[in-house]
Order: C-alpha cells, then sequence, then structure tokens
C-alpha cells in the first residue's frame, strides 16, 4: 500500500470514528468548470444580497488563496434526518425547516472537523497545513463533495446520497498532503422533475440553478429588510427555511435517519403554534431559540417571517396577537404586522391603521399602510 493510500484510510477511518456519516476526498483543483457556473450565477444576479459569495470569488475559484499548496479535501457530510413528518405532511401551524429543529449545526460539525483536523495534523512530524470549514469558508462545499464521491448535485441543487438521501450538513478539511481520489457518482435525477414543480416560488428557474432571490429559505434566513410584497403569498407557512424541494424528492423517500441526539428536534419547534411564537418578546425568543440556527435571523427576523406566514394563514383567531405587535419596538416587525392584519381583515382593518398613520414615523411602515389603502381601493 502507497503512503497516499495508508493516509487516506486512516482519515476517512478517523472521520467515521467522529460520527461522519460520509466522507470522500477529492484532489483540491482550482478551476473546476462549476466555478464558472458559480460565477456566471453571480452575474446573473442570484444571489441577491449574499454579498459575501462575491466577495470570495477568488478564494472559491483557487484554494491555493485559502492554503497555500492546498493539495487535497476531505470533504464529509452528516445525516440530520429525523423520523418526524414533512412539511408537505404537516397541517397547521408554521414551519421551521428539519435543519433547524435541533442544535446549530455550526457548532456541532465545527467542533468535529476541528477534531479531524488535528488529527490530521497529528499524523506529522513535521507542520501541516489544514483548514477546516462548515457552511461558512469561502468553499464551493457542494462541488467538492460531488467531486469526492459522496453524493451528486440534484435539480433542486442540494447535493443527494444514493443510500442516506440529501438531508445533509457538509463540511471539509482541505490539507496541503497528497492523498487518494474518489471520483465522483454518477446523476441520478433522470427525468424527474419533482423539486422543480413544487417548489412554491419558481425559484428553481432551470434544473440545477436556483434564483436565491425567490427561494423562501433565502427570503427567511438571509434577507434583512422587508420581504418583497409580490413573494409573501409564496412564502406559505414557513418561518424559517424551506424543505418542499427535499420533502418531494424521491431519494427521501427512505432517507436514513440520524443517530445525533444535538440534532432531535426540540418539541415545540415542530409545527409551532403561531399564537406562541407571536408571543415571544427579546427573552422567550433568545431562550427558545439559545444554540439553535434560528438565533441568526434575530427576533426582528424571525417575527418578520412569522407574520407573513401568519397573514398567509386566513386564520381570524390571530388577529389581537397581530395586533400586539403593531406596537413593537422594531420598524420592520410594526411593517408586516401591518401587512398580516390587512391580509386577515381586509377592509376591517383601515380605521385602526388610519389611527396608526398619526403616531408612526418609519418610511417603511408608512409604505405598508399605504399599500393596505391602495390596494382596499383598487
Ligand atoms: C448561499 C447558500 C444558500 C443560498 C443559495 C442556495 C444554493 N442552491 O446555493 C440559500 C439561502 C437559498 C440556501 C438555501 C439552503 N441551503 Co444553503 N448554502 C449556501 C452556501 C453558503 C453557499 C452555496 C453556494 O455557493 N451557492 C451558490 C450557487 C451558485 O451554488 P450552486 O447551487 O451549487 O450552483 C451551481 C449551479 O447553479 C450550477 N449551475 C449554474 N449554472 C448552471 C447551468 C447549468 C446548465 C447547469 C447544469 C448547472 C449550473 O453550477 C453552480 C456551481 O456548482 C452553502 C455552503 C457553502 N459554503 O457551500 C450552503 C449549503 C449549500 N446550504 C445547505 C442547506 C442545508 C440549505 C437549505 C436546505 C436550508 C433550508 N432548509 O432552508 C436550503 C436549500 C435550498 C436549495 N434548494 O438549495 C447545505 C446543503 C447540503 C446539501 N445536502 O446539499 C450547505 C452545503 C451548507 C452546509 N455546509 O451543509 N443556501
Ligand atoms: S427551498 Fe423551497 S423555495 Fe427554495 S428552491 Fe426549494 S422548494 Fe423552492
Ligand atoms: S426531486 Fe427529482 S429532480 Fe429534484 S433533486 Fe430529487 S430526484 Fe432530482
Amino acid at each position: 500500500m502507497n503512503e497516499a493510500t495508508r493516509l487516506s484510510m486512516l482519515i476517512k477511518n478517523q472521520a467515521l470514528a467522529l460520527g461522519f456519516d460520509l466522507v470522500g476526498i477529492s484532489p483540491a483543483e482550482s478551476h473546476y468548470g462549476e466555478a464558472d457556473l458559480f460565477e456566471r450565477w453571480l452575474g446573473r444576479g442570484y444571489a441577491g444580497e449574499m454579498n459575501y459569495l462575491e466577495r470570495g470569488l477568488l478564494k472559491r475559484k483557487e484554494m491555493e488563496r485559502i492554503l497555500s499548496g492546498a493539495k487535497s479535501v476531505v470533504s464529509c457530510a452528516v445525516n440530520y434526518n429525523t423520523e418526524n413528518p414533512r412539511s408537505t405532511e404537516a397541517s397547521g401551524g408554521g414551519w421551521i425547516s428539519r435543519y433547524a429543529w435541533g442544535d446549530d449545526y455550526h457548532d456541532v460539525i465545527g467542533k468535529m472537523l476541528g477534531e479531524l483536523a488535528d488529527y490530521i495534523t497529528g499524523l506529522f512530524p513535521e507542520e501541516t497545513g489544514v483548514r477546516a470549514y462548515v457552511d461558512t469558508g469561502p468553499v464551493l462545499e457542494k462541488v467538492h463533495a460531488s467531486h469526492s464521491g459522496i453524493g451528486w448535485v440534484g435539480k433542486n441543487t442540494c447535493l443527494i446520497n444514493q443510500r442516506v438521501g440529501s438531508w445533509l450538513f457538509l463540511g471539509e478539511v482541505i490539507t496541503d498532503i497528497e492523498l487518494d481520489y474518489d471520483s465522483a457518482v454518477e446523476d441520478r435525477c433522470g427525468t424527474c422533475t419533482r423539486c422543480i414543480d413544487a417548489c412554491p416560488t419558481d425559484a428553481i428557474v432551470e434544473p440545477y440553478v436556483l434564483d436565491a432571490r425567490k427561494c423562501i429559505s433565502y427570503l427567511t434566513i438571509e434577507l434583512k429588510g422587508k420581504i418583497p410584497v409580490e413573494l409573501r403569498e409564496g412564502v406559505e407557512n414557513n418561518v424559517f427555511g424551506c424543505d418542499v424541494c427535499q420533502d418531494v424528492c424521491p431519494w427521501n423517500r427512505e432517507a436514513l435517519f440520524t443517530l445525533k441526539k444535538s440534532f432531535a428536534p426540540r418539541e415545540k419547534l415542530l409545527s409551532p403554534d403561531f399564537k406562541w411564537l407571536m408571543e415571544l418578546d427579546g427573552d422567550g425568543f433568545r431562550e427558545v431559540f439559545r444554540k439553535s440556527p434560528v438565533k441568526r435571523a434575530k427576533r426582528r427576523g424571525f417575527m418578520r417571517n412569522v407574520l407573513v406566514a401568519v397573514g398567509n394563514s386566513g386564520n381570524k383567531e390571530y388577529i389581537e396577537y397581530v395586533k400586539g405587535l403593531l406596537g413593537d419596538n422594531e420598524p420592520i416587525i410594526r411593517a408586516h404586522a401591518v401587512w398580516a392584519l390587512w391580509r386577515l381583515e381586509g377592509g376591517d382593518c383601515l380605521a385602526k391603521l388610519e389611527n396608526l398613520l398619526e403616531a408612526e414615523t418609519d418610511e417603511e411602515v408608512l409604505e405598508e399602510i399605504r399599500y393596505a389603502f391602495d390596494s382596499a381601493r383598487s
């Protein structure tokens, strides 16, 4: 057995021992054709406000800029699927996407990758270059994972493993040591188009290409300001992320379940009750979403999403709760409360909105009030 083969075996065994479900290795090549497609994607404006993607373009294209002498990428994946209903089966309440039901994967997987990186450096007496990333690094993670044979990138743009499905978190250790490389697996989407057909906002604009600006995941997690009014209806009941294009994927029909306790759902986050969500104040939000990926949206972003979903619910029982948020300290929450109230009450809320006009000074909230009046007139 040559040295690269021996080291690759050791590293893969260690990754599995640390709890990764899948591991594969690919060369740290600079110019995969995909990097050019990524640039074209940016050029079309599909990244919306995610400016960090463009900022990291050169690093994404040339790994040498991340780690001098980079030779290999050890791609790892952890399954986060649990035995709970899909978004397409659940009824009532909001929807927090599956990946956010348990602990924040950045913490859980970051720690595992750190241990793998330490193991790799410990294999050599002399200094070895390693960089470990999960999600936030300037790395095209799906591209590297697919070249390392742990799955293919499907038409929904998620990495899918034939055996495990696509409920996977990805992470990688980049290193300057020479290893044995795995080969890519074939694309098994075939003629299927379920994800494209099911996407509520038509965000998959062509097979394998996502316009993030339309994607509910982007609108409810990444976007900082107001959700564009014309896209709010499409958000349906999603209050953080979206699972639809994975829930309908045949490769997830018999997806395996995770053994990681960290990703077990926190009870109240499964189809969460809207009344409960609308009552969360700053302390309540911090308490419920401690160590959860949802904390990223902050209360103001999360409550914005909740109000859009409540506005879409058509359920008049929520009116009093929405009214309670019309006086919130955060303008973005007041703005979306106006919209939700208009959706639930229609013309009946105009007198209330008229009263608000007198005290409101924030332009974004005023814009929503004017929108309700204009819609009532037309
Ligand atoms: C930005 C980002 C997003 C954006 C953009 C999503 C996207 N499809 O890339 C938004 C906010 C929408 C998002 C959503 C989600 N994300 Co995200 N996201 C990222 C992030 C940080 C960067 C990905 C990226 O570079 N996107 C840019 C585009 C260009 O990449 P791409 O889709 O791979 O682009 C390829 C295609 O467009 C193709 N292409 C372009 N033009 C053409 C033309 C033709 C003809 C063809 C064939 C191909 C083609 O080539 C491009 C390059 O390969 C990664 C982490 C990372 N560092 O990689 C996580 C990551 C991709 N996300 C992840 C997850 C879990 C999610 C969500 C499931 C979360 C949720 N439940 O809401 C959703 C899934 C939505 C979806 N259908 O993809 C996981 C994916 C795991 C997996 N199994 O694939 C990652 C890897 C994070 C992680 N470390 O685990 N995400
Ligand atoms: S995550 Fe939801 S909105 Fe985004 S592409 Fe998939 S189905 Fe469409
Ligand atoms: S739903 Fe069909 S087309 Fe979409 S990713 Fe899954 S197999 Fe591929």
